[in-house]
């Protein structure tokens, strides 16, 4: 049993994750101190909380004994090396989480998809009366489902997460993809890999994606290793008389056409739900009436409106190249002309390199880019682009541009941090933009 007692604590960041370690800690009546770069924070918490807000106190910092991070500050903050050289422990709130909790975790980790597993997840095991909580970098804080004396959690848990998690144990864990991203926190993509790797430790199950790098460590992992993929896998896709069926080992378990949601990229994230659910033993009905009907979450490739010919789709959830691509992908049999809008912050990723080789697959597409990675989006394929400065003047563009068939693509490709607070934000406002200008 761990014990906080007597010992020195620092939670760093005042947000969601650094509110419910303070929530926490108050409820074993521990009083951390608190602290955050941010100068305006606004919460009300107990006096006996010492808060720093405006910078990081390094005298608070160096003479901790426990350092409780939140996932937005990167390990290669001055501070937080010198703390480390000094032999401070530094842990986060899922660490914490585990530490204490004793019941079945399902942890999935993943660049994108992440979200549409553990929520389609979450359904299957509700609608069979299971008792179940989800959380993690969905949105929801870890130690806050603590009181709901759950009998499974399932956590979506984030490279950033992985960094500080060292007792993880789960029934089933998934990396479901791992591109370029957050090259603005990592030197290597390696390092991002690697943190992502780290869910697999202690899992019973693990859950690998059979087109993705990581089938290249498959024999490192001494544990049961289940596969999925496109034509390949365990659990597969695979195409019969012009369908698309989803197949486990041999048995075809459904056809595409029936799944309201579409798009290869869905398929493989529903692999990973139906493979997971079976180690639950849930039974095959519940698992299909919710593939079938599991209508997505918002913000990630939504139509939100068809008018005179012209479609037009929120994908504001795409904050790296390869959910635009993604999304992109699902429209290369469309007949009209393609207005892919980008922009943001691009996270230091190479575009030239990773993005721009597949745009040049696509003849009927136009780019309008915005935001702090205009240029950088421009200078792609300047005959094709045009560039705004913000997300209102390009919609004020095209409301007097398209034509019928023409679809209009909001996958920016991006971080919303630039403009936004976050991508629900900058997707509201393009659902704001489209009903009141298209
Ligand atoms: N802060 C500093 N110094 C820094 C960086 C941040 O003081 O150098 C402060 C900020 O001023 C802010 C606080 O830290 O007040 C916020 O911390 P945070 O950014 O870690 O945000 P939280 O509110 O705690 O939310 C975090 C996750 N945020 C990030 O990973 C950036 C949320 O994921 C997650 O939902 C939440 O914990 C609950 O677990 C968001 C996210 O963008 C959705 N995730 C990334 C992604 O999905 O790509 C990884």
């Amino acid at each position: 049993m761990f014990n906080y007692n007597n010992k020195k604590i620092v939670i760093l960041g005042a947000g969601l994750t650094g509110l419910s370690c303070i929530n926490y800690f108050i409820s074993l009546n521990i009083f951390p101190k608190l602290m955050d770069m941010k100068k305006n924070i606004n919460i009300s918490i107990s006096k006996k909380i010492k808060c720093c807000f405006g910078y990081f106190n390094k005298k608070w910092l160096l003479n901790s004994d426990l350092i409780i991070i939140s996932p937005g500050i990167s390990s290669y903050h001055p501070l937080i090396i010198e703390a480390k050289k000094i032999g401070i422990e530094i842990i986060n709130d899922i660490e914490i989480f585990c530490r204490i909790n004793k019941k079945p975790i399902i942890a999935i980790t993943g660049t994108n998809g992440k979200s549409t597993v553990v929520s389609l997840l979450f359904n299957i095991l509700k609608s069979y009366n299971i008792n179940v909580s989800l959380g993690g970098n969905i949105g929801i804080p870890v130690l806050n489902l603590l009181n709901n004396n759950s009998d499974i959690y399932i956590l979506e848990i984030s490279s950033f997460q992985l960094e500080y998690i060292y007792s993880l144990k789960s029934i089933c864990s998934c990396i479901l993809n791992v591109s370029y991203d957050h090259m603005d926190r990592y030197i290597y993509f390696w390092d991002y890999f690697f943190y992502k790797f780290k869910i697999l430790n202690n899992s019973k199950y693990c859950i690998i994606n059979f087109n993705e790098k990581i089938i290249l460590f498959k024999n490192i992992l001494e544990r049961n290793v289940i596969t999925y993929g496109y034509c390949a896998g365990d659990y597969y896709i695979n195409e019969l008389d012009n369908n698309l069926y989803l197949f486990k080992y041999n048995y075809n378990y459904i056809n595409t056409k029936y799944i309201y949601l579409k798009g290869i990229f869905n398929y493989l994230n529903m692999l990973v739900v139906i493979c997971i659910s079976e180690i639950l033993k849930i039974p095959e009905n519940i698992i299909l009436y919710n593939l079938i009907n599991f209508k997505g979450l918002p913000h990630r490739f939504c139509v939100i409106k068809k008018k005179n010919g012209i479609l037009c789709i929120n994908d504001s959830k795409s904050t790296n190249i390869d959910s635009t691509l993604s999304a992109l992908s699902n429209l290369s049999n469309t007949k009209g002309r393609i207005w892919l809008l980008m922009g943001g912050d691009n996270k230091n990723i190479d575009f030239e390199k990773f993005l721009k080789p597949s745009l040049l697959f696509y003849n009927n597409l136009f780019i309008c880019c915005y935001g702090k990675s205009r240029d950088i989006i421009f200078n792609l394929i300047p005959r094709i682009s045009f560039k705004f400065i913000f997300l209102d003047d390009i919609i004020k563009y095209l409301s007097s541009n398209l034509k019928f068939n023409d679809i209009v693509l909001f996958s920016p490709g991006c971080s919303s941090l630039d403009q936004f607070d976050n991508y629900e934000q900058r997707g509201l406002e393009f659902i704001r933009l489209v009903n009141k200008y298209i």
